[in-house]
């Protein structure tokens, strides 16, 4: 039985209930605005309160990770707690946004870089962390600029360095620039990067709460989650865990693309019902709703759901995982029947064949593949068995590999097969008529 709406609370976000209040950049971002805003509120009370009381708070939230794994925030923080040698400990931002229809992080940081900038301080101390390094995307020059004047600012100001805010606590912000690789996303090739090695990602385990940067307990969380930290700490873990349904608390950033209306960015409950998200935000799909293909949930890597799930399924963990999706990044990418299904995801295989790091052979043949396959069947240039053929090469590099970025490539070619076999049999099938001189 799938999730319905019914454990939702109905009707929009309310304004008061947003953490995130300058989207698309309307106010001032600087520090006054930020203030004014409510950022920097009694951070020195926050952090005297001491890493026990900000790792329970953050466990009663629910905030499950916001990058795409969903892994349980306080939890990982809870393991840069344990009993250690001496060596330093780091919190990691990863503001590597890459996944393709993904575009949150970088809102956060244009308009709300003073969020992230305290959230670094405040998860920084209650995982007893000496400082953050923030690694950007090397195309978000412009991001890179205002973070780095809002860093200069805290500082400025006393909130960061030494005595941060007066609270006796000494922490550093640093930011570091990618350089266009998509792979350097991912947490230890992110590691690797900032090391000043190629961006490959490491065996885990160790993970990096063991051995992560420069051999030190380390915690790398992504831009929304870093920025909701002070407001979950401010208004408490129960607060934020009223919003949505059990495991999948909380108010998310929603990035809608594709064939809609109107395309945007917006902050809402977990669990809202994909359609209302389409309809309430986005003036619904373009063409109408009879004319909708599918839905790509979460970015790419997340499979395309069918046209009966996106009826009914929830933009949450949960709901999503039954309908053989994930919410990812819940950058949400509409295909209306206007746009070749088929096509739009052989241009997916385009980047993830791009993208491999090439160290696992399943990734880097399988990916080529997958591209060269998927191409042909956007062309109809293939025979029907080659369906299950790219299917079994699909299940061959999940799961095969040191990283997760072969599985997001195979789950978008599993989502097509398993949800438009009969349009992919049907390309197939007019091709070869058409071969074969009939009509
Ligand atoms: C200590 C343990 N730590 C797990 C930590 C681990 C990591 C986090 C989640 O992939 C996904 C990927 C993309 N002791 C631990 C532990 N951890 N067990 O928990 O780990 P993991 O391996 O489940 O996920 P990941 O490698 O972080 C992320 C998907 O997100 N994705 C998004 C990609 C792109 C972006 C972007 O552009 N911003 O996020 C979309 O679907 O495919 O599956 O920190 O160390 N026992
Ligand atoms: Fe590199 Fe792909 Fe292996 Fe990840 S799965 S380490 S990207 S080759």
């Amino acid at each position: 039985a799938f999730c319905t709406s019914a454990a939702v609370k109905s009707g929009p976000l309310k304004d008061e209930d947003r953490i995130f209040t300058n989207l698309y950049s309307r106010h001032d971002w600087s520090l006054a605005g930020a203030k004014k805003r409510g950022d920097w509120y009694k951070t020195k009370e926050i952090i005297l309160k001491g890493p026990e009381w900000m790792v329970n708070e953050m466990k009663k939230s629910g905030m499950r990770g916001r990058g795409g794994a969903g892994f349980p925030t306080g939890v990982k923080w809870s393991f840069m707690q344990k009993p250690r040698d001496g060596r330093p400990h780091y919190l990691v931002v990863n503001a590597d946004e890459g996944e393709p229809g993904t575009c949150k992080d970088r809102e956060i940081m244009r308009g709300d870089p003073h969020k992230l900038v305290e959230g670094c301080l405040v998860a920084g101390s209650a995982m007893g962390a000496c400082a953050a390094y923030i690694y950007i995307r090397g195309e978000f020059y412009n991001e890179s600029c205002i973070m780095q004047r809002a860093i200069n600012e805290a500082y400025k100001a006393g909130l960061l360095g030494k005595n941060a805010c007066g609270s006796g606590y000494d922490f550093d912000v640093f930011m570091q620039r990618g350089a266009g690789a998509y792979i350097c996303g991912e947490e230890t090739a992110l590691i690797e990067s900032l090391e000043g090695k190629q961006g490959k990602p490491r065996l885990k385990p160790p993970f990096p709460a063991d051995v992560g940067l420069f051999g030190c307990p380390t915690t790398v969380n992504n831009v929304e989650t870093i920025a909701a930290a002070p407001t979950i700490m401010r208004r408490g873990g129960d607060w934020f865990a009223s919003f949505g349904r059990k495991n999948n608390t909380g108010t998310k950033l929603f990035n809608i693309s594709g064939q809609v209306n109107n395309p945007c960015t917006v902050e809402e409950s977990m669990s809202i019902p994909l359609k209302e998200l389409i309809e309430r935000h986005c003036g619904g799909v373009a063409g109408g709703w009879d004319a909708l293909t599918g839905v790509i949930p979460g970015g790419s890597s997340t499979p395309i759901l069918s046209k009966e799930s996106c009826e009914v399924a929830l933009m949450e963990f949960d709901s999503l995982v039954e309908h053989k999706s994930a919410l990812g990044t819940a950058a949400v990418i509409v295909v209306n029947n206007k746009y070749d299904v088929v096509y739009a995801i052989a241009r997916l295989m385009d980047f993830y064949a791009h993208e491999s790091c090439g160290q696992c052979t399943p990734c880097r043949e399988g990916c080529s593949w997958m591209k060269k396959m998927v191409h042909r069947f956007a062309a109809g240039n293939a025979k029907e068995e080659e369906i299950d053929m790219l299917w079994e090469l699909s299940k061959q590099i999940e799961g095969h590999t040191i990283c997760a970025l072969a599985d997001g490539a195979a789950w978008p070619v599993q989502g097509l097969i398993r949800n438009f076999r009969p349009t992919l049999e049907k390309r197939m099938q007019t091709f070869k008529n058409a071969a074969s001189g009939r009509s």
